[in-house]
């Protein structure tokens, strides 16, 4: 069956509708299935209004709320090596978790510790990382860092501790290098289905002498959710929940400037993208570098691909931010700040 047909017949006649508690409103670019609202939007033109989902999910009993997960830097644990480095020890469990993805569908996931994207581990080059990982979880997983270090270090099946079974543990150690916005990710096999199950996060490794400050920094992890396990996505996000930051803006003030690190993790789509409305961003590609590769208003990343986009917004009012994959926005990846002249 053809990608889109299978997915759009799911959206018509599959769960969601059986489930009777989410309204994916009819797009007003798409024709064919898509125009066929579920039930509770009959008599609806669909025509101008925004495809979305209806209710919340339960955040917490999700474990995380994507609205957090905008700013929670972990840290680690910080201590001083002999040799004058700095160490940072971070404590990771791998754990099978239920999350509630929309309103009303719930997807068996793989977590580390209990979210997803998973802790953003964030250090400064040259300091010595030290990954305490425990696999609670009743299948074979590793933390595959990408960044500069030994084989034995590399989370793959076959070098150094290879897979790490249930119930044990391995210490992840390499130093900082090289600055930049990475990602981590479980590499056991079958590396599709261990990655869409949600064991993934963003990594960022800060320059020695730091980016140039800005008021906010915030982490976005692109992602999406296979719910019928036909190996193709079925709802689309960035921070996992669809149409979270459409339902909860991301306020923000007039002429407050925003670094937003941005990776993309999507399993089964070969790209996806972002798109600013209304504005512009100075993009740094895999944050390897303090000068901006491009000043644009859409970028594109395929998996594992990342980078940082710089930006502020000359006036108020809502700006959509969305996968420019218009199928995707549909489905759950689009977003709005709203720009606001005093908080
Ligand atoms: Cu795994």
């Amino acid at each position: 069956m053809n990608k889109k047909l299978s997915r759009r017949a799911f959206m018509k006649g599959g769960t969601l509708s059986l489930l009777g508690v989410l309204g994916i409103a009819s797009s007003r670019h798409s024709s064919g299935a898509a125009n066929t609202a579920p039930p509770h939007q009959a008599g609806h033109s669909g025509h101008d209004v925004m495809p979305g989902t209806v209710g919340e999910v339960d955040h917490e009993k999700n474990g995380f709320n994507p609205s957090d997960i905008l700013t929670d830097f972990d840290y680690g644990k910080v201590s001083t090596l002999e040799n004058g480095q700095t160490l940072r020890e971070y404590f990771i469990a791998a754990y099978n978790r239920t999350i509630e993805v929309v309103p009303g569908i719930e997807y068996p996931a793989w977590t580390y510790n209990g979210r997803i994207p998973g802790p953003t581990i964030r250090c400064t080059e040259g300091d010595r990382v030290r990954i305490h990982f425990s696999n609670g979880s009743a299948h074979g997983h590793t933390i595959h860092f990408h960044g500069i270090h030994s084989a034995e270090m590399d989370g793959v099946p076959g070098a150094g501790p290879g897979v790490i079974e249930p119930g044990e543990t391995f210490t992840y150690e390499f130093d900082a290098e090289p600055f930049g916005l990475h990602l981590y990710h479980c590499h056991a096999f079958p590396l599709a289905r261990h990655i869409a199950k949600g064991l993934y996060g963003a990594f960022i490794i800060d320059p020695k002498e730091g980016r140039p400050p800005v008021d906010r920094e915030l982490v976005m992890v692109m992602n999406g959710f296979d719910v019928d396990f036909d190996d193709q996505n079925d709802f689309y996000a960035a921070n996992t929940i669809p149409f979270h930051y459409d339902k909860h803006p991301i306020r923000i003030k007039v002429g407050e400037t925003i670094r937003l690190y941005l990776v993309n993790i999507l399993e089964f789509d070969l790209i996806n993208s972002f798109h600013l409305h209304a504005n512009f961003f100075n993009y740094y590609s895999t944050g390897t570098s303090l000068v901006p590769s491009e000043y644009t208003d859409i970028i594109m990343q395929t998996q594992a691909q990342r980078g940082i986009l710089e930006f502020s917004y000359k006036y108020p009012g809502l700006y959509m931010f969305h996968a420019h994959n218009t199928e995707f926005a549909e489905l759950g990846w689009t977003g709005n700040f709203e720009v606001v002249e005093e908080m």
